[in-house]
């Protein structure tokens, strides 16, 4: 049925959010801004930029685009600099095994991520040589829930957006899945949707529906 698996990376395959969520969390409280798990919950899977605008909402102050700028790349400086204790200790829990499962099939593996990130993530978990195509937040103008960083990831692959069945934690996530015609599994954070094709209560459970 699948012919590739896309996955997006922040909460699929390391568990990047909560260096996220800290980052945000110290730009905040320096500049006194509003910041809960409820907002960072409206983060996941969203660009930087569109990311500090969902915080922004908060505040009554006016930034102008270039504060704007400043504010995102200092919490992206605090972000990188958490990162880099990051090993392959840090892959979620089921990530090698079904990644070798998937290689063992044939069937090919790409990552859809929205962070500009993601190459240095991918180095640092060693998974840097090991994906079919990498598509992410360098490659792309809109963000999910755009199907773009998806719809590339497919095209990367050389493979119909039909044939791949992508692997979201975010709801952004998987409504950019579905728009780009693909189907989605969801876990984590968005496995309580009921818009997911596929719920995996962990990550092995891929196993049962690529057999
Ligand atoms: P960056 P994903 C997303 O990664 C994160 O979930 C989201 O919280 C973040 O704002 C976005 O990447 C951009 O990240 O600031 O590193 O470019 O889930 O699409 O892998
Ligand atoms: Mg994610």
């Amino acid at each position: 049925l699948f012919e590739a698996v896309i996955f997006d990376l922040d909460g699929v395959i390391v568990s990047t959010d909560n260096y996220h969520f800290l980052a945000w969390g110290r730009m905040c409280e320096e500049e006194g801004i509003k910041f809960n798990s409820e907002i960072n919950h409206r983060l996941r899977g969203v660009s930087r930029m569109e990311s500090l605008n969902i915080i922004l909402e908060n505040t009554e102050k006016q930034y102008s685009n270039l504060e704007k700028e400043q504010l995102a790349k200092r919490k992206n400086d605090y972000y990188r600099n958490s990162l880099s204790s990051l090993s392959d200790d840090d892959l979620l829990p089921g990530v090698r095994s079904v990644l070798d499962y998937l290689k063992n099939k044939g069937v090919r593996v790409a990552i859809g991520s929205s962070s500009k990130n993601t190459p240095m993530i991918l180095k640092q978990v060693k998974l840097n040589n090991y994906f079919d195509a990498v598509s992410d937040g360098n490659d792309i103008v809109n963000s999910k829930p755009d199907p773009e960083v998806f719809l590339l990831a497919a095209k990367k692959l050389g493979i119909e957006p039909e044939k791949c069945l992508v692997i979201e934690d975010a709801m952004a996530g998987v409504e950019a899945a579905h728009r780009g015609r693909m189907k989605v599994a969801a876990i984590g954070d968005a496995a309580n949707s009921s818009q997911a094709d596929y719920i995996l209560g962990e990550l092995e459970d891929l196993k049962k529906v690529i057999n």
